[in-house]
C-alpha cells in the first residue's frame, strides 16, 4: 500500500508531552513532526485536527535531516528506516516514548489546511498496526473523521479535551454529484451515524465517500479548484512532496501465509 506520509509540524506541546519530553538533550533546537499516513493528500486542505490512539506507544525518531525529528509508532519507524527516511539507513534512533494520551492537546501546523493551526484530538479506533498510528483528519470527506469529531464536541469533558480543540467547522474542499461539497457529514445524516462506535454503517459510508470522490469530485479549493479528483490528487501529492511538506511511505503488505503449497 502506497500512502502520503504527511508532516505535521508541532507548534507547541501539551501539558503533559511538555513533561514527559523534558530534558531530552537531543530534542533540543529540533523541529518534531507528527507522520499522518492518508490516501488522500488533495484533501489537506480539509484538515481541521489529527488523531491519536490514546493508548498507543508513540516514538520520537531520528529522520535523514538532522533538524527534523519524526513522532509515530515504532512500527512505522522500522518502515520508515527501510525507505531512507531514518538518520542511519535501516536503523532505527529512537529519542523518546510517549503515550498517545499524553499528546492530546498539542497544536501543529496541517500543510495546506485551511486552518493554519489545529490540535491532537484522541480516537479511539486508530490501529496501531496500520499507516503510522498517526491519522489527520478531514471531516468534510472521511465519515470516521466527522463521527468521531461529534463524539467529542458532544461529550468534551467525558473524552478529557477542551471544547475549543474540536471548534473547527468541517470545510468544503470537493463537490460530488450525488452529496455536494460535505460528503463526509451528508452521507452521515443520511446513514443515521451518530457516533464512532456505527462500526458497520461507518464502514459502508466510508467506501461510498471514497468511489465518490475519486470518480465524481471536483475540487472546489487551492491551487487545483475546478480540476476533477483523478487529475488533482497527483499534482497535490507532488506539490506536497517539493515542498518538503509529506514523503512516499509504503507500507509493506502482510505477510500471507497459505496452507495451499
Ligand atoms: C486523510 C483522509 C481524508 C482519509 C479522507 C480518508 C478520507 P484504508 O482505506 O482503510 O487503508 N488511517 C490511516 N492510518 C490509520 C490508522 N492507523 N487507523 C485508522 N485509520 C487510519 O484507510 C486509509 C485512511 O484511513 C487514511 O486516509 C486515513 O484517513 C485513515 F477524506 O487520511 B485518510 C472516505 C475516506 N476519506
Amino acid at each position: 500500500q502506497e500512502y502520503t506520509g504527511i508532516k505535521l509540524k508541532v507548534l507547541e506541546w501539551s501539558g503533559a508531552a511538555k513533561e514527559a519530553l523534558a530534558n531530552i538533550p537531543a530534542l533540543e533546537g529540533k523541529s518534531v513532526y507528527m507522520v499522518a499516513a492518508t490516501l488522500r493528500p488533495e484533501t489537506m486542505y480539509g484538515q481541521t485536527n489529527c488523531f491519536v490512539g490514546p493508548s498507543i506507544t508513540y516514538g520520537l525518531f531520528a529522520s535523514n535531516n538532522e533538524n527534523e525529528v519524526y513522532l509515530c509508532t515504532m512500527r512505522a519507524a522500522r518502515n520508515l528506516a527501510f525507505q531512507g527516511l531514518s538518520l542511519v539507513e535501516r536503523n532505527v534512533t529512537k529519542y523518546a516514548e510517549i503515550a498517545g494520551r499524553a499528546l492530546i492537546g498539542t497544536k501543529i501546523h496541517a500543510p495546506l489546511s485551511k486552518y493554519p493551526e489545529v490540535y491532537v484530538l484522541p480516537m479511539e479506533t486508530v490501529l496501531a498496526t496500520k499507516g503510522t498510528g498517526v491519522v489527520t483528519s478531514v471531516p468534510s470527506d472521511s465519515p470516521d473523521d466527522f463521527a468521531t469529531l461529534q463524539d467529542l464536541i458532544k461529550k468534551p469533558a467525558y473524552y478529557n479535551i477542551q471544547p475549543e480543540w474540536a471548534n473547527f467547522e468541517p470545510i468544503p474542499i470537493i463537490n460530488t454529484p450525488t452529496y455536494g461539497n460535505l460528503t463526509a457529514p451528508t452521507i452521515c445524516k443520511m446513514k443515521k451515524i451518530n457516533s464512532q462506535k456505527d462500526r458497520v454503517q461507518l464502514a459502508e459510508a466510508k467506501e461510498l465517500a471514497y468511489k465518490e470522490g475519486f470518480y465524481g469530485g471536483t475540487m472546489v479549493i487551492g491551487d487545483y479548484a475546478g480540476l476533477p479528483v483523478q487529475e488533482a490528487k497527483p499534482k497535490i501529492k507532488d506539490a506536497l512532496i517539493n515542498s518538503g511538506e509529506a514523503f512516499v511511505y509504503n507500507e509493506p503488505e502482510g505477510l500471507v501465509i497459505s496452507r495451499s503449497g
